[in-house]
């Protein structure tokens, strides 16, 4: 099949988070989910099982299949849907080679391990080569969506994927990623900065492929001390919000909201609020009016229950859910979210009835 253009795409028809995120008066909370679409699913588990992970990835008909699969199944429930892909195939571009284990997430066969390895890295990325695919995911989800809710891209934050990179996969202390900025301090801003160059120009391509909104996942924000957070990730992270922006107008292309969530970071709100980006988003163990008086109203907010709430029951997710809406109350752009992903064992009824909690408590305290 030949792929689908950027253009002509459907009228949207819910553009509820669009709003909230550029501070115009909203009717309700809009609410997602990261990582909506995965394996709490039991859809998703059924394609799983025939396709590899990466397959999917690059296979816009499967990327889309899953993509739609949280929108197909929750309806009017969900707001906005996410591009189905994942933050390391950045580093795939890079060069290095990245595999999804069962049981043990993903692992890089040939991690970095000094800045001698730089020499295993592709020198000047092709980044429509390398990750067009991911281009026609998103070309190809806008025609399926009909408008139904805008379609979100996303990257991982140079940060976040440095750490990979080093780590070769998950790690518990991050130590072999960390001491390379005390070992190497130049080096690792030479990697951030390349990475950095390589995720504007994706993230600009997403937005040029039909991405209606962006987030940038910093998922090891917190393991950095508020001094080392201002040396190696906010410079780079808004590099990455001011460039994509100038670079949107330079190029005719919609200017499309950006979220940013540095995960742990809540030392940071203040500055990330200042970034440049529309939206941060908390994880729970930020106290949601600390973060409103911290950033005050210069952002929308996203979030943020405790993702392992889902596993309390039907009542104690109404009471956890409802407590969260209020605490973020009726004046502020909030747009809701758990605090970090959706667990993959979590009952998708249980996702049924925060999400209705948070449509139905929103909607009433802005009557
Ligand atoms: O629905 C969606 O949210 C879209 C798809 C999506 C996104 C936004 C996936 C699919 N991954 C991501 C982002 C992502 N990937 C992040 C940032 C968000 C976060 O902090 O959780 C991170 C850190 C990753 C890396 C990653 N990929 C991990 C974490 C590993 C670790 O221990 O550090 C894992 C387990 C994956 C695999 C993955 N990505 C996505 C899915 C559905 C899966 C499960 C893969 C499988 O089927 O085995």
């Amino acid at each position: 099949m030949a792929p689908l253009k950027a253009e002509n795409f459907p009228k949207l028809q819910n553009d509820l988070i669009l709003r909230a995120a550029r501070g115009e008066k909203i009717e309700r909370a809009p609410v997602w989910i990261m990582r909506q679409a995965g394996r709490y699913l039991p859809e998703f588990q059924k394609l799983r099982k025939n396709h590899s992970f990466f397959e999917i990835c690059r296979t816009p008909e499967l990327a889309c299949e899953l993509t739609l699969q949280p929108i197909d199944r929750y309806g009017k429930l969900l707001d906005a849907s996410i591009i189905f892909s994942d933050i390391l195939v950045i580093p795939q571009a890079m060069g290095l080679e990245v595999l999804m284990v069962a049981g043990r997430g993903p692992v890089f066969t040939a991690p970095l391990e000094t800045p001698e390895d730089f020499s295993r890295l592709t020198e000047n990325v092709n980044v429509t080569k390398e990750l067009g695919y991911v281009y026609e995911a998103i070309t190809l989800t806008r025609h399926k969506l009909e408008g139904r809710v805008p379609l979100l891209g996303f990257i991982g934050a140079p940060w976040t994927l440095m750490a990979y990179m080093i780590e070769g996969g998950g790690s518990k202390t991050l130590a072999k990623a960390k001491s390379w900025l005390w070992k190497y301090p130049k080096e690792s801003h030479a990697l951030l900065q390349r990475i950095t160059d390589i995720a504007i120009e994706f993230l600009v391509g997403q937005v040029r492929a039909g991405a209606q909104m962006l987030q940038v996942f910093e998922s090891w924000g917190g393991e950095l001390s508020p001094y080392d957070f201002n040396e190696y990730s906010l410079p780079y992270l808004r590099q990455i919000s001011t460039k994509v922006k100038e670079r949107l107008v330079n190029e005719g292309l919609d200017l499309v909201p950006m979220t940013i969530f540095a995960k742990g970071s809540w030392y940071a709100l203040k500055e990330l609020s200042e970034s440049n980006y529309e939206v941060v988003s908390l994880d729970w163990t930020v106290d949601p009016v600390y973060a409103l008086e911290v950033t005050n109203n210069k952002v929308a907010l996203q979030g943020n229950m405790d993702p392992t709430a889902l596993y309390g029951g039907f009542d104690a997710i109404r009471e956890i859910a409802t407590r969260m809406v209020h605490a973020f109350g009726k004046d502020s752009r909030h747009i809701a979210n758990l605090g970090h992903g959706i667990l993959p064992t979590v009952d998708p009824e249980a996702l049924r009835v925060y999400l209705e909690t948070v449509q139905k408590v929103s909607a009433e305290i802005r009557k």
